[in-house]
């Protein structure tokens, strides 16, 4: 079998995604996400210009080879580009596998460790009220584990809040500049322990909660933060400080029994090592979109399982339901898996371009048994909703210093 061609789409039923088709010379054909939220050009530029002359003609079954041919191949390694790049491909490569096999990706990996898959999903509010209101309607929607944010008094569009959107969509869709928010970490350490306390006093310990600092904090503040968060018992504290010191980490550890989780922007498993090593960390959060693909996915969660790491894949509307399905297809297999985010199926536009193969209930997602990664793509559908650029905000302090966003 040889790769005759590699299609890049491109498309925007609700927000940008960059789907990957390889085709070859025997009909079969596979799908990858390439999607890199606010740079999707420049994958596929990389995928156009620098991958694709490179692989018409060989072996689609040699997925371990030409995943190390891309990454060591380039001299250049790693990079969120290359490894969206990266990802792209092989995910299409394993979907060509199991079409071929007749098998779903999970068999290929060893089959299912597990029938459901546990996911947590997104409560949001203005205020607590609001926000717990969400939580009532997820908890009767059947999700027995959800993500706490709220809007911070007196910071517009706090993060993870809609800001008055209607959905996720809605809010990433259409910024064709980065807006500018405000950070204020005091305002935001004031307020949000009262957030978990109310939830607690409403639903006791019936529901798991989580909450995503999104890198906002320097170590001891994060350390504070879990501390005061402790008597609320989160299943984990999300981001809680940048990791490109990884040793950060170790001093919120030090600190605090929250458990805590990291890994969404990682695209290597080089970026995880030392917290995974040095057990700082809980959960692992990097996504196959963004780290690689599936090759390398299944080595970061063995590495983790040594250390009693359990995976939490990234899950937010801007990873494509191919990568939702390679979520899918890894944590049926993962032995340590722990949970995986989950923000729903998306708008009509959406669901008219791409087929997922998993439905919901009662708090899990369940994958079918179609061969490959099982995901359908309707590329004329996919041609109505051209590429809009849109970006992720970017976060000032009140005195206008360039924050983390
Ligand atoms: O593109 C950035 C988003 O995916 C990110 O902000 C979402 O932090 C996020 C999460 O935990 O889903
Ligand atoms: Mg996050």
């Amino acid at each position: 079998m040889k790769i005759v061609d590699i299609k890049i789409f491109v498309s925007n039923p609700g927000r940008n995604f960059v789907t990957v088709k390889i085709e070859t010379d025997e009909g079969v054909f596979g799908l990858g996400d390439a999607t890199l939220n606010g740079r999707e050009l420049a994958v596929v530029a990389y995928l156009e210009e620098h991958i694709k002359p490179c692989l018409i003609g060989r072996d689609p079954h040699k997925i371990e080879d030409i995943w190390q041919y891309l990454y060591k191949g380039c001299y250049w390694r790693r990079g969120p580009i290359t490894m969206t790049a990266i990802a792209g491909i092989d995910m299409a490569l394993w979907d060509i596998k199991g079409k071929v096999a007749g098998l779903p990706v999970y068999d290929l990996l060893g089959g299912k460790s597990r029938e459901k898959i546990r996911v947590y999903g997104h409560a949001n509010g203005q205020d607590i009220d609001d926000t717990l209101h969400h939580l009532d309607h997820l908890i009767s929607e059947g999700y027995n584990a959800v993500r706490l944010q709220c809007a911070i008094p007196g910071l517009e569009g706090t993060y993870g809040t809609l800001a008055g959107k209607k959905d996720y969509f809605e809010l990433q869709s259409d910024r064709p500049l980065p807006p500018e928010q405000l950070w204020d970490t005091k305002a935001y350490l004031d307020f949000v322990p009262e957030l978990f306390k109310k939830a607690r006093e409403k639903y006791g310990n019936s529901v798991d909660l989580l909450h995503d600092t999104h890198s906002r904090l320097t170590p001891i503040e994060a350390a504070r933060l879990g501390k005061m968060l402790e008597p609320y018992n989160l299943l984990f504290l999300e981001d809680s400080v940048t990791a490109e010191n990884q040793t950060g980490y170790k001093y919120v550890r030090e600190h605090t029994t929250t458990p805590l989780a990291v890994g969404e922007i990682f695209n290597s498993i080089w970026d995880a090592k030392e917290l995974i090593e040095n057990q700082y960390i809980d959960y692992l959060r990097t996504a196959a979109t963004h780290a690689g693909g599936i090759t390398p996915m299944r080595r970061m969660a063995d590495f983790a399982s040594l250390y009693h790491v359990r995976t939490a894949p990234h899950g937010p509307p801007d990873i494509s339901p191919i990568g939702h399905a390679a979520h899918a297809h890894l944590n049926s297999w993962t032995p340590n898996f722990g949970i995986q985010e989950f923000i729903g199926f998306g708008g009509e536009a959406l669901n008219s371009v791409f087929k997922y193969p998993m439905t919901f209930e009662h708090g899990h997602l369940i994958v079918n048994d179609t061969p490959g990664l099982g995901v359908e793509f309707d590329e004329k559908a996919a041609e109505q909703y051209p590429y809009k650029r849109s970006y992720l905000p970017v976060s000032r302090l009140k005195d206008g210093t360039l924050w983390n966003w």
